[in-house]
């Protein structure tokens, strides 16, 4: 079996064209024809096919190399069918038929005519290329055209192609839509106003494709076509497409995963996105961290439940029964709406109750407040929640991480998150570090954040970054509730008002303020017995405060 280099064939005019992705590695199985990498130009991608089948044993160029025609892209031990040529060095050249040549300066501008009213403009000579489908269009009805301006993408299996218009004036109707084949020709676009016609106008592209290479160029007319294949998935540099920039073969990766390439973030030079681009963007939505635009128009807060294959939302007309009035949710209740049902959905959660002795507790949090009338600091349980809560979260590190994949993120840091009802809707101020906030200085910021939510004013920074939550219906009533947990944090914790209770204490009945204790944690990170254990700490800080110096 021969070793034989496998070479960049005549790719036009194009010299010096940057390696932007390499499709195989060092002992793949290659075909003839298979793409091997990818290049790129300020204006075109294509991708470069091996000249013959084998074994690649070595690769020579790497990412962002530069190559042109004649640069050695690997080693290839050769399948036994496939002949090196005899003489020394095994060189597999490009075949005969890629003496594709560049598309002449000249020709684009050449042949210009001025013309009024309608104008048909027609696919262009493509070459051999037959049936290649319609996969992007950049304009639409209305709009003006310039020449030479792109006005759909047509792609094989491995090369994409822009096809410019052939005049200049306005859309009046387009002939294709996505998804159309369509060969030399077609008719595409009817254009109206003061045009200037282009006789031949072959696709804007300055490379020629080698993808095409293993078709015969019969004439000259051949030979411009496979110029006009060598199209670029995408024109980089335009400002005016807007175009999700990336190579024939990402394109292809990302239609199979149904993937809206526009939505996905390049990381490559320039924005390019590359394969990896899009898998992390597929996982990042699988995950539920990212929407798709198309998701999230059909997922409004209250979502159809489509998704997740359930039957359809009852939808009533209830003014058939009665007077109705029809208001629109506020922005922030939408926007806690689809956090809270994706959290309710996606949480395996489980929630414990439990109560907390604070007889002691409240005898002291009210002669503090006697004590500090003045300062205008007014204490309330639950900023000895908060501190309680940071102890049992140093105690119990789990409730105080996040999940992230397989992997657990222990945070060393205490933010406590607190829910406050507002006029606009629920909203979660934070306290950072709370773990080295005496109470005062706790309630103080709790006062002003709560303030803040109510009037509408808290900033992004004093929302985010909680570790734990604590909702407390205290102030209002209740007994016991299952609060939704605020991803991605793992618990968090319901109080409601406290009542006398009838205790025990081995002897007789004993009236004893108790505190109901909800908490709810996400079975993924938390077993039972440690939220047990978690609560039962709780309400013993809760009891005697001196336990947080044990
Ligand atoms: N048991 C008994 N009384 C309690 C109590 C409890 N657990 N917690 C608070 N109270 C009392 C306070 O001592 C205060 O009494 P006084 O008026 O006699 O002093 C009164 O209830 C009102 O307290 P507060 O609500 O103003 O203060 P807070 O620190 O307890 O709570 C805040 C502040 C912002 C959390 C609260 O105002 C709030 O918005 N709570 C609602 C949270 C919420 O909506 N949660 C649900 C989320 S899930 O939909």
């Amino acid at each position: 079996m021969a070793l034989v280099e496998v070479k960049v064939p005549d790719i036009g005019d194009f010299n010096e064209v940057a390696v932007i992705e390499l499709l195989v590695k060092v002992g793949d199985t290659v075909k003839a024809e298979q793409s091997l990498i990818t290049v790129e130009s300020d204006k075109a991608s294509m991708e470069i096919p091996s000249s013959t089948a084998g074994v690649v044993k070595e690769l020579r160029v790497k990412l962002g190399d530069k190559v042109k025609q004649g640069s050695v892209v690997l080693m290839v031990e050769a399948a036994g069918d496939v002949a090196a040529p005899a003489s020394a060095p095994a060189v597999v050249s490009a075949p005969a038929a890629a003496q594709a040549v560049a598309l002449p300066a000249a020709a684009s501008s050449a042949v210009a005519s001025v013309a009024t009213g309608p104008v048909e403009v027609h696919v262009p000579d493509i070459g051999d290329f037959k049936d290649v489908a319609v996969i992007e269009i950049f304009v639409k009805p209305g709009d003006a055209i310039r020449m030479e301006q792109s006005l759909i993408t047509v792609e094989s299996d491995k090369a994409a192609m822009e096809i410019p218009s052939s005049a200049a004036g306005v859309l009046k109707e387009l002939k294709v839509k996505i998804g159309d084949k369509i060969n030399i020709g077609d008719l595409l676009a009817i254009l109206e106003g003061s045009v200037a016609a282009l006789a031949l106008v072959a696709p804007s592209v300055a490379i020629a494709a080698p993808v095409v290479s293993s078709l015969p160029a019969t004439s000259p007319a051949s030979a411009l076509a496979q110029v006009a294949l060598a199209a670029p998935a995408h024109n980089p540099g335009s400002p005016t497409l807007g175009l999700p920039h990336a190579s024939p073969s990402v394109r292809k990766f990302a239609r199979e995963l149904g993937v809206p390439l526009e939505e996905v973030k390049g990381n490559g030079p320039k924005g390019r996105i590359s394969q990896d681009d899009v898998q992390a963007f597929t996982k990042s939505v699988m995950a539920g961290a990212t929407q798709t635009k198309a998701q999230a128009a059909k997922a409004p807060a209250g979502g159809d439940g489509a998704a997740l294959g359930l039957i359809p939302w009852p939808k009533v007309d209830f003014a058939k029964f009665g007077p109705i009035e029809r208001k629109e949710m506020g922005r922030i209740k939408k926007i806690s709406g689809a956090n809270l049902l994706r959290n309710a959905i996606m949480i395996p959660a489980v929630t414990n109750h439990d109560d907390a002795d604070i007889t002691e507790l409240e005898a002291f949090r009210v002669s503090t407040n006697k004590e500090n009338e003045k300062s205008g600091i007014k204490v309330t349980m639950l900023a000895f929640l908060i501190k309680a809560c940071v102890a049992a979260l140093k105690k119990y590190p789990e409730f105080n991480s996040s999940l992230d994949g397989d992997a657990l993120v222990y945070k060393n840091y205490w933010h406590i998150g607190f829910a406050a009802d507002t006029p606009n809707g629920l909203m979660v101020p934070v306290i950072r570090d709370a773990d080295k906030k005496g109470i005062l200085q706790i309630s103080q910021e709790m006062g002003e954040l709560a303030k803040k939510a109510r009037d509408g004013k808290l900033s992004p920074a004093e929302m985010t970054g909680a570790t734990f939550t604590i909702s407390s219906l205290g102030g209002i009533g209740g007994k016991y509730f299952t609060p939704i947990i605020n991803a991605p944090e793992v618990a968090i914790l319901g109080v409601c008002k406290s009542t006398y209770e009838p205790v025990w204490d081995g002897k007789q009945f004993v009236p004893r303020l108790m505190l109901p204790l909800s908490l709810t944690w996400d079975h993924r990170v938390i077993d039972g017995a440690a939220a047990a254990r978690f609560n039962a700490y709780l309400g013993q800080i809760l009891g005697d405060f001196r336990r947080v110096l044990l």
